[in-house]
């Protein structure tokens, strides 16, 4: 990517120095740029559903900041997540003309429309045609959105059509509700309201109508001014229906019209020779004595790299005092921005410092032998119990959640389509649709920002916790679990080592899915989107009632002990044997962790892995599963190596070694884990075997430097990539641990920089809570409604926006893509945590 990117930058650079100031030009990654403004035209385009869907259309990066997105042919004021979204059909760059023209689809409605994006000077134009007039359906509900971030216009003012307002805070705008036979479809028929047996919905009332809008006219960064030549401008908060609403601006498209139908010119401010503020990127935890230290330094184009950087030290008496002054290299552009290096490893003794780099002055951070004693602490302590499903947890003076579903999982009916990707087919288990399966409320990890037990993310869970164990037997104990009292508290010690309790608890769940069902469920999850989207204590989901179809909806039986309510939470038992290998495998290794603290529990997960593994192996072997039962387990190396170290059996380490040799040769990257983990099984001739793969592998470390100025796997999907990097680090670590001739600490340590401080956009910690002076504030946990964190949590991180932006809000918590941590990606957090403990001889 470097390269695509090296070789277009001349062309950009040309661009940026003979275009008038102030003109909006088409550039040649396809988006119109001006200094400090770019106007996107769906480089990223809707998916719907799952896909949070603030993050497409037309959008634009507001000196720095993407703080307007969402530009499209919408079907209601104020669009949710499940609303439903255009398909593009086709996308236009006419480099001569200077225009990006999208032809934008709804299916559900036959419905097509055209988008032709031009420039007027500074400003953009929109211009929407139809080829045919707008379906009956939706007149006076298809319209041109724009969206606004709240949290970079909210206490600024607003114009409309000369009118003083001011953006609020919070929301408290007018709605009113419509019968629910107008309520536009939502995506495959889902529904994410409750209308409380009304039978209507709730639609949003504009904040504001005219025909031209200037937002923040009082930030001149953000100031941008929408005019509407003809249609109404309707100004909305989207954030009363869903928190994670934006501002939206809207024009309904006129009904019984064809041709240009509605034009919006879009002007956002530029701010005269506006260059972006350096962002000094380094470990926000701080640095060891001896290790490496490299400041990346994260410059805009137009920036001019200064010669030097220096570290001040913050003495005793508070004053300050420059220690080192040292030179800043270029390392060179990488998408939108140009980089350079500040190396100040020479720095050595123990102290408070920062780091000054032309006008920026950062933080403090600290050099000290035990920087790195307590960065999994958080996550151990606070955000792993708090994520403990079944339990009542408290900490202090707050309870975080009740005990959540204690009506318990009713069969998912046959052939149902989940919202969570997740499907039911043909009923496989004893059990009728809607029927209680019994003795699934217990135990068990909320996946994520949601409630659910996804059943493979609990399986690594499980499976990372007893690598921890058994790995580095953390005794740490400061939490009190009482899985009779079904009760957490935190910071309560109680004798009996956390990690222990944590394998406990997972097991619970699985082993009574492996009881209960006879194999492992898929997940248990809402059945309704409407609690899906939960905020708030998990123990308020669902009304604790078991549900009672002969009862009316909202009713309650007599007794008191049934509902009509239809929130019960459903088990999707579709048999994959590839998940049952997994479950196998795990309990196998729980089993091993578990004697001695419940040998009950440890009894029964022996007795289920033994089953599993009979039953799934010869279902496999029947070809049964399919391809996702394939991909899963069956064979791989690493399950047979765990199966070899859970049931000693010898063919399993034979299968895995005839595996392990021909997979390092095609791939050394994504088979050295595996063959690391290994080698406290295997003899001295095994590790000399594996000394030329190692060594291979550092050459694919180094390469990365090349690859990235932060010398670490930067993943560029749509769910950003920490839990590479967390991945790569406990590989570094594991392999600097066997190899320490081979592979020295700097590669776990980089890792450890990028999460604590050390990569784009920003330089705060990704882990909350962690990094003393400066992590992030907001994550998308599920007190996200708050603005707030779950200590502990380690955020996706930097999302990567097509076709050169990274990105992560420290401001807005709702982007999934950005700032949810999972049980999975954060117990693997722990793991490295321990192994980077490990290396450096902590
Ligand atoms: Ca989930
Ligand atoms: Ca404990
Ligand atoms: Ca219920």
């Amino acid at each position: 990517m470097r390269k695509t990117v090296l070789f277009l930058l001349p062309l950009l650079f040309l661009a940026a120095c003979s275009r008038p100031a102030g003109d909006l030009r088409l550039n040649e990654l396809e988006y119109f740029e001006r200094q400090g403004v770019n106007v996107l035209v769906y480089s990223n385009t809707f998916s719907g559903g799952f896909n949070d869907e603030k993050n497409s259309g037309i959008e634009v990066i507001h000196h720095g900041v993407r703080t307007i997105q969402g530009g499209a042919i919408r079907l209601c004021n104020t669009p949710e997540q499940w609303d439903l979204v255009p398909q593009t059909t086709s996308r236009t760059v006419d480099p001569d003309a200077g225009t990006i023209e999208v032809a934008l689809r709804y299916p559900d409605y036959d419905f097509d429309s055209r988008l032709v994006v031009s420039t007027e000077g500074p400003a953009f134009r929109i211009d929407v045609y139809l080829d045919k007039p707008l379906p009956d359906a939706l007149v006076g509900e298809a319209g041109l959105n724009l969206e606004l971030l709240p949290s970079q216009y909210w206490h600024k003012a607003y114009l409309m059509d000369g009118k003083p307002e001011r953006f609020p805070r919070y929301s408290a705008s007018l709605t009113t509700t419509r019968p629910n036979e107008e309520k536009v479809r939502q995506f495959k028929g889902y529904r994410t309201y409750d209308d409380r047996g009304t039978g209507r919905f709730v639609d949003p009332l504009p904040l504001s109508v005219g025909h031209t809008l200037l937002a923040a006219p009082d930030d001149p960064e953000r100031m941008v001014k929408v005019c509407s030549e003809d249609a109404d401008l309707m100004l909305y908060d989207g954030r009363i229906l869903a928190q994670n609403g934006w501002f939206v601006l809207r024009s309904l498209l006129p009904a019984g019209k064809t041709g240009k139908v509605l034009s919006w010119t879009v002007e956002p401010n530029a701010v005269d020779g506006w260059v972006r503020e350096p962002n000094v990127g380094f470990s926000q935890v701080g640095y060891l004595p001896s290790q490496p230290k490299v400041a990346v330094i994260e410059l805009d184009k137009l920036d001019k790299p200064r010669a030097k950087a220096e570290v001040f030290r913050v003495r005793e008496d508070g004053g300050t005092e420059r220690v080192f002054s040292g030179p800043v290299k270029s390392w060179g552009d990488y998408f939108k921005y140009h980089y350079a290096k500040f190396d100040f490893s020479s720095v050595q003794e123990p102290g408070v410092y920062f780091l000054r780099y032309g006008d920026v002055r950062t933080n403090d951070f600290i050099i000290g032998e035990d920087v790195y004693d307590r960065i999994t602490d958080a996550t151990s302590d606070v955000w792993i119990p708090i994520h403990m499903n079944h339990m009542t947890v408290n900490e202090g003076y707050r309870i975080w959640h009740g005990e959540p579903f204690k009506e318990g999982y009713l069969q998912a009916p046959a052939h149902t389509d989940h919202f969570d990707l997740h499907s039911q087919g043909a009923i496989d288990t004893r059990y009728k649709g809607l029927e209680l399966i019994p003795g699934l409320n217990v135990g068990g990890f909320f996946d994520a920002g949601d409630f659910d037990i996804e059943t493979g993310s609990n399986i690594s869970v499980v499976q990372n916790l007893v690598s921890d164990w058994e790995r580095f037997k953390p005794m740490r104990d400061e939490t009190f679990v009482s899985e009779e009292q079904r009760y957490v508290d935190l910071h309560r010690p109680d004798g009996v080592p956390d990690v222990l309790q944590y394998i406990e608890h997972g097991t619970l769940n699985l082993v009574a899915q492996a009881e209960n069902i006879g194999h492992m469920a898929q997940t248990l999850s809402n059945s309704v989107l409407d609690n899906y989207h939960h905020l708030g204590d998990a123990a308020a989901i669902t009304d604790g009632l078991h549900y009672d179809p002969r009862l009316k909806p909202y009713q309650k039986s007599a007794d008191g002990r049934s509902s009509g309510t239809p929130d019960d939470m459903w088990a999707f038992t579709t048999r994959n044997p590839g998940l049952d290998l997994r479950a196998a495998t795990m309990f196998a290794a729980a089993s091993r962790a578990l004697a001695g603290h419940n040998d009950d529990l440890s009894r029964r997960a022996l007795k289920q892995s033994k089953r599993l593994m009979e039953e799934g192996t010869a279902l496999m072997s029947r070809g049964q599963g399919g391809a996702r039962g394939q991909a899963r387990g069956f064979g791989n190396m690493s399950t047979n190596l765990q199966l070899y170290v859970s049931t000693g059996e010898r063919h399993y380490l034979d299968d895995f070694v005839v595996q392990v040799w021909p997979a390092l040769d095609r791939n050394v990257n994504s088979s050295i884990s595996a063959a690391l983990d290994a080698v406290p099984y295997m003899d001295a001739s095994y590790r000399e075997r594996l000394r030329p793969y190692v060594e291979e592998y550092k050459h694919y470390l180094d390469t990365l430097e090349l690859q990235n100025p932060y010398g670490v796997p930067i993943g560029l999907g749509n769910w950003a990539g920490s839990g590479n990097v967390v991945s790569y680090g406990t590989t570094a670590a594991t392999a600097g641990k066997y190899f320490p001739d081979i592979i020295g600490p700097e590669y776990a340590l980089r890792a450890a920089g990028y999460l604590f401080g050390c990569h784009p956009y920003h330089n705060y910690s990704l882990v909350a809570a962690v990094g003393a002076a400066r992590p992030k504030e907001v994550f998308y946990g599920n007190n996200r409604a708050d603005f707030s964190f779950i200590p502990g949590n380690v955020a996706p991180g930097l999302l990567f926006r097509h076709p050169d932006h990274f990105e992560n809000y420290d401001d807005w918590p709702f982007l999934w893509g950005q700032n949810e941590g999972t049980i999975a990606g954060n117990t693997g957090y722990l793991i490295f945590g321990a192994a980077l403990q490990d290396l450096i001889g902590k």
